[in-house]
């Protein structure tokens, strides 16, 4: 069975406690109860993941070699400014899908860049906690398609 790491990065533990205007009001032990059950659903195993830590974000990333055949990745705002975030991502040449709850592109301009994109096979965001299952949808169609799901 194809697993998946989704990932996620700094201050995205405190989803549903704050700004639901922005961020929504579910919490992410509540997106990472969804994730399992729409793997599930696609025949995929998910392992979740959050670190407030640009360094263990990329240990994630590198620990994912091997284990994981996929990430899905909200790096929070770290997507803005990580380079180190992006190599990482190229470097273990998993398939990687790109997350916002928000919609970056119609938020500040110091939003509208994201390194993560240059690693990422796409980007999802504006649709809230539901990016992440539609993530998982791309996943499952892509490796289907690669032959590795
Ligand atoms: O829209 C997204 O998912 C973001 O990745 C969220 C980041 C932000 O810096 C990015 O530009 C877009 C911020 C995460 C902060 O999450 C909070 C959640 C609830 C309350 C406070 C912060």
């Amino acid at each position: 069975m194809a697993s998946i790491l989704v990932l996620n990065g700094p201050n995205l533990n405190l989803l549903g406690t704050r700004q639901p205007e922005v961020y929504g009001s579910v919490t992410l032990a509540m997106v990472e109860d969804a994730c399992a059950d729409h793997a599930k659903k696609l025949g995929l195993d998910v392992t979740c993941l959050q670190s407030n830590h640009e360094g263990a974000l990329i240990d994630a990333i590198h620990d994912a070699k091997g284990r994981h055949d996929g990430i899905i990745l909200n790096a929070g705002a770290y997507t803005h400014t990580s380079i180190a975030l992006m190599d990482a991502l190229i470097s273990v040449e998993i398939p990687s899908v790109e997350v916002h709850l928000s919609n970056i592109h119609a938020r500040e301009p110091f939003r509208h860049t994201s390194y993560i994109s240059k690693a990422a096979l796409g980007q999802i965001c504006g649709f809230g906690a539901q990016g992440y299952l539609l993530a998982l949808d791309a996943l499952a169609t892509h490796l289907r398609e690669a032959g590795a799901a």
